[in-house]
């Protein structure tokens, strides 16, 4: 799953996602089962703490499915346990400088490369397998950042010049309020901002990610068209929110 993951950035390719903001390992085998390749879950907003995030690591094992984790910042410890409980990369919130970038990615990377330490943990099966998986982490571990600001946009050549940074994920609510018109994610100023945004990624040949919600087809062809290939669609509680929303109408018609 992980392989699957690093080979779709690599390459460029569109890979599907989906956001988790329940603790529910359930709700997370079903959209694993449902085929989606990666699975962020977003523990900046929500009370889905690390043991969650472990339970959902288990609930999803063995599936073509990596699991990411959106963390709350780019703090050593917190990326280590999410790395060690078998998370195959993070997304970092709040990106706007390369200082944070390589921050970032040097809490999700072993000696040489970064300051993550060693352990036995689930990641390598509790030891079993820790040779291997130590030299095989730096290069398999996926380091996103977040671009959410005016000042991230500014600086987004020096932020992708960090070598080991995957690419970016856009938060286009925090955007918004940064450009001064809250909640306004479709508005000129900021649609000109991701676009720049997805040419840096191309030109640094980093991926571009987008939150797709309240999907349909014509918005994720949008995406795919304007040059995003690292995708979200919708998440948990959106899912089962117009689910229930919709049988819940069906029923009161009938
Ligand atoms: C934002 O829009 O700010 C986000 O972080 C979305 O995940
Ligand atoms: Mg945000």
């Amino acid at each position: 799953s992980e392989l699957r993951l690093r080979k779709a950035l690599d390459e460029k390719t569109p890979i599907i996602g989906s956001w988790i903001q329940t603790s529910s390992p359930t709700c997370a085998e079903i959209l694993a089962n449902a085929g989606f390749s990666w699975l962020g879950i977003d523990a900046e907003h929500t009370s889905v703490g690390i043991q969650g995030i472990e339970a959902i690591a288990r609930a999803i094992h063995g599936r073509d499915t990596a699991l990411l984790v959106r963390v709350s910042r780019a703090d050593t410890i917190e990326i280590r346990q999410c790395l060690d409980v078998g998370a195959a990369g993070v997304i970092v919130p709040m990106v706007e400088t390369a200082a944070q970038a390589r921050m970032a990615v040097a809490a999700a990377k072993y000696p040489p490369d970064g300051v993550r330490g060693y352990c036995f943990g689930r990641m390598n099966d509790w030891g079993s397998n820790f040779d291997e998986y130590a030299a095989a982490a730096n290069n398999s571990v996926v380091v996103i950042a977040m671009i959410e600001t005016k000042a991230g946009v500014e600086n987004i050549d020096e932020i992708l010049a960090v070598p080991e940074l995957d690419g970016i994920f856009i938060g286009p609510y925090d955007m918004s309020g940064s450009y001064g018109v809250p909640g306004q994610t479709q508005h000129p100023h900021l649609k000109k901002a991701y676009q720049s945004l997805v040419d840096a990624c191309r030109h640094h040949g980093k991926v571009a990610g987008q939150h797709i919600v309240n999907s349909t087809p014509e918005k994720l062809s949008e995406a795919v068209a304007l040059g995003y290939t690292f995708i979200c669609l919708d998440a948990d509680i959106i899912l089962i929110n117009q689910s229930a929303r919709t049988a819940m109408e069906t029923a009161r018609k009938s």
